[in-house]
């Protein structure tokens, strides 16, 4: 059985969308910046895919400086108001989708199916933190005794920065920010290094949307410029999502900064596992294995990475998985019948072969596919674990780990991957209720899947993220995400004297 992660058809029809003519991109910050433009470089094949002129630290404060001027303006602009501007933001997001898929692809290295599914999904933010707002944000009287009135009031916090990966260069880069502008906060958006044309074109549409220029500033750089804004004492709160590290550093930055105490909404990543047992229908398990590890190349934070098949059926269902693994396409994410593209850029893929000679050498590789030999490609692999303790690291890419468990050793085997530390996505395939609610009522993640592939994240159905090393929630696209971004006054008034 082949391998499909989409509707060809549908996709065929949507590549002359992202021929249309679109001037070369490139990304400037907000505010001037000494710094020199350097080529972005494409990870399918090293070309040109335009320019970026990156923020300096002075550019970086100054965008701050400016936020900070803006904040009262843009804080006193009705959310319904903003709302709107954010439900435009999201008809120009679908109005553009074939240029963005175009530098999806170019830029970040995507499949047509993945860079349409991060359009949509990247709408579907927008259109849902609007609605949000205008649940939360309008005021709430309160009860309280007779000859007093009580409202709670909602309002933004002051200026957000808003740190994102590469791997989901839009959906997240713009989910962040509009969930910050829309609860009324002023933003500086620092995209990845690896990802600035697609940031800066969500930028354009915002502003296209209404969204004032001082309100929402645009500082692309790379991680000092990170660091330098999380710093500056004038920001009021950091959302971010890349690797644990970096969260941690953020988190130590905020806790010695001056002044008052900012949240950071944190968003890693995690070690996902999915569980099989001898009842699970093996060619379904692993259509869902294949989309789940190595679907996006395996660089998303919810992919699988350990697979735990009960010692019985282990066999047939490595056959059976290897046998698909053979059907993945790697090369030109472009190309239609492509499965996986590349990494994001050669230092990934050069962390990611490092890996594969280390299990190599210990004679763990079950399967290595084959990749071109130019670019960043990775081929996809299938490595032997022999213990769950022993994957610690959160091996960003398409390898997938196996390993084998005994039906008495279930619940150990909860315990064991809890004990890894993450907690984002975990999956089970059976057909036994009794471990469909062991697993519910047990496992530590914040996402869990149950006979069905690891992948979704459908913006108000499925809202997404961990906790322990995984990050802080609240969960992007849920009903909780916003409150994080807004502070909350109670206004108590003796109506009695007030007259
Ligand atoms: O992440 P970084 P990288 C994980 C994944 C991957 C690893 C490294 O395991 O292999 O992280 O990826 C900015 N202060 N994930 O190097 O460095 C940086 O410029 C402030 C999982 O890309 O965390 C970028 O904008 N900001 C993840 C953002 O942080 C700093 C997605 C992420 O970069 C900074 C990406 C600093 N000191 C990586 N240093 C997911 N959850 O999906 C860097 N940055």
């Amino acid at each position: 059985k082949g391998v499909e992660f989409g509707d060809r058809t549908a996709l065929a029809a949507l590549i002359d969308e992202t021929r249309a003519p679109a001037p070369p991109p490139d990304a400037r910050p907000s505010v001037e910046s000494r710094a020199a433009a350097r080529p972005v470089l494409s990870p399918i094949d090293g070309a040109v895919v335009g320019h970026v002129v990156e923020a300096d630290e002075a550019a970086a404060h100054a965008a701050v400086a400016t936020a900070v001027r803006a904040f009262p303006g843009w804080s006193r602009t009705p959310f319904e108001a903003r709302a709107r501007m954010i439900e435009r933001a999201a008809d120009l997001i679908e109005e553009r989708r074939g240029p963005l898929i175009a530098l999806l692809q170019s830029e970040g290295g995507k499949t047509l199916d993945d860079a349409l599914a991060e359009v949509r999904e990247a709408a579907d933010l927008c259109r849902y933190y609007a609605a949000q707002a205008r649940i939360l944000c309008p005021d709430m009287p309160l009860p309280g005794p007779t000859g007093e009135a009580n409202v709670l009031r909602r309002h933004g916090r002051g200026v957000f920065i808003c740190i994102s990966p590469w791997n989901f260069p839009l959906a997240i880069f713009i989910g962040q920010v509009a969930a910050a502008l829309v609860a009324g906060n002023c933003v500086i958006a620092k995209p990845a290094e690896q990802t600035p044309l697609v940031a800066a074109m969500a930028i354009d549409l915002l502003r296209q949307s209404g969204v004032p220029k001082d309100a929402l500033q645009f500082t692309p750089g790379d991680g000092a410029i990170g660091a330098a804004l999380v710093a500056d004492p004038l920001t009021a709160g950091v959302v971010f999502t890349g690797s644990v590290e970096v969260a941690q550093r953020i988190n130590r930055t905020l806790a010695e900064r001056d002044g008052a105490i900012a949240p950071l909404i944190a968003e890693t990543g995690g070690i996902n596992a999915m569980i099989v047992d001898s009842t699970a229908l093996i060619e379904q398990v692993v259509d869902d294995v294949m989309t789940s590890a190595f679907r996006s190349a395996g660089q998303r934070c919810s992919a699988l990475r350990l697979l735990c098949v009960q010692e019985e059926i282990a066999p047939a269902c490595l056959e059976t998985l290897i046998g698909a693994a053979r059907e993945l396409r790697v090369g030109d994410p472009r190309e239609i019948g492509t499965h996986v593209g590349p990494a994001i850029d050669a230092e990934a893929k050069d962390k990611l072969d490092a890996y594969l000679l280390r299990q190599r050498a210990a004679g763990r590789i079950l399967y290595a596919g084959v990749a071109p030999s130019t670019g960043t490609f990775v081929a996809p692999h299938i490595v032997r674990l022999d213990r769950v303790e022993d994957l610690q690291e959160e091996i960003f890419g398409p390898v997938l780990h196996v390993a084998t468990w005994r039906s008495e050793r279930l619940p150990q085997l909860l315990t064991d991957i809890e004990a890894v530390g993450y907690g984002l996505t975990i999956g089970m395939h059976t057909r036994i209720e009794q471990r469909i609610r062991a697993l519910s009522r047990k496992a530590s993640a914040g996402n869990i899947y149950v006979n069905r592939n690891m992948i979704g994240a459908v913006v108000g159905s499925q809202p997404f993220g961990g906790f322990g090393l995984s990050g802080t929630g609240p969960k992007a696209g849920g009903p909780d995400y916003l409150l994080r971004f807004l502070h909350e006054t109670t206004l108590t008034i003796n109506t009695a004297s007030s007259g």
